[in-house]
């Protein structure tokens, strides 16, 4: 017998999200916390048969989408890829809104969504684009150097976007297009020296996305960002365009409500600003998203590799 998952994909500036909106289980737990160890602990196969191999592939971002509670106009989410979940995906929140477009359940305006990150708001606008408020965002530490076998010293920022990340603006590795496997091998490098050398988030947290900043001709920066999973984002990553926004706040080169144009490696632009709320920067970050699959995983029990390749 075969379990159809029921989803739409979609990228955003390159970066593409896969919406599951059917055939997973109902949502467990207290909150979207709770709901994101519950599937990690019961449900794991789903999370590598939707985007892993056969079936999809490394580069694809997750996101199992349940609908409001009766009484309740909040959708939720949680976000995974090839190497586990997500607290919060800025790309992947584009996608989502796209895709609710796409299937009628929403028009233009405002949608909320519970992340295990916390709250978003998100809003479809009249031309396309889509606008989110990320959740609070704040530098950690400024200018922590770390041992990078093979590059020397490097020095970086940490920085909370949803997600925990080293930003580095000096670059061994000029960011252009041409030196994408030396800039995964550079990052590699620097996330792996982080872990060894007990580089971490607030609380011990683990750093899993390094961000590399050079000069663009189109916008403010252009990034490179590596992903959990060692793949590189193609959008200029939401997430990451934030906890840049926080560093930028922190340092006082961005006031606030002030455009960040943020471009990605692959060309793609996000515009970033931000307002301060209990002390922290709320970036609301803007992009654009296009549908280009709607469809059924199938996953058929005969198949030795129906829950992924392991
Ligand atoms: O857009 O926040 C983002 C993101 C995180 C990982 C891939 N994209």
């Amino acid at each position: 017998m075969a379990v159809p998952i029921r989803v739409v994909d979609s990228h955003t500036g390159g970066e593409p999200t896969r919406v599951v909106i059917g055939g997973m289980p109902p949502l467990e737990g207290s909150d979207m916390v709770a709901a994101k160890a519950w599937l990690a602990t019961e449900y794991d196969s789903l999370r590598r048969s939707v985007v892993g191999e056969p079936r999809c592939s490394d580069v694809v971002v997750g996101a199992y989408l349940w609908p409001p509670e009766e009484g309740s106009e909040i959708w939720r989410v949680v976000f995974f890829n090839n190497a586990g979940y997500l607290c919060m995906c800025g790309h992947g929140t584009v996608g989502i809104v796209e895709t609710l477009r796409y299937l009628n359940r929403i028009d233009v305006g405002r949608v909320e969504f519970a992340t295990p990150a916390g709250a978003v708001a998100a809003w479809l606008l009249p031309d396309g684009q889509v606008s989110f408020d990320n959740v609070p965002c704040w530098r950690s530490q400024a200018a922590v150097e770390v041992n990078v076998p093979s590059y020397g010293p490097v020095t970086g920022d940490i920085a909370y976007g949803g997600n925990w990340f080293f930003l580095i603006g000096d670059s061994p590795v000029p960011v252009i297009r041409a030196n994408l496997t030396e800039l995964q091998a550079f990052t590699v490098a620097v996330r792996q020296s982080l872990d060894s050398q007990g580089v971490t988030g607030d609380d011990g947290a683990q750093i899993d996305h390094i961000e590399v900043f050079g000069s663009s001709e189109v916008a403010d920066s252009r990034n490179y960002v590596l992903c959990p999973g060692l793949e590189y984002d193609r959008s200029p990553c939401g997430t990451g365009t934030s906890a840049k926004v926080a560093c930028l706040a922190a340092d006082g080169k961005l006031a606030p409500g002030q455009v960040w144009r943020q471009e990605s490696i692959v060309g793609s632009v996000f515009e970033a600003r931000y307002r301060i709320a209990d002390g922290h920067v709320v970036p609301t970050i803007t992009g654009r998203a296009h549908i280009v699959g709607d469809g059924i995983v199938v996953v058929d029990e005969d198949d030795p590799f129906k829950w992924g390749i392991p």
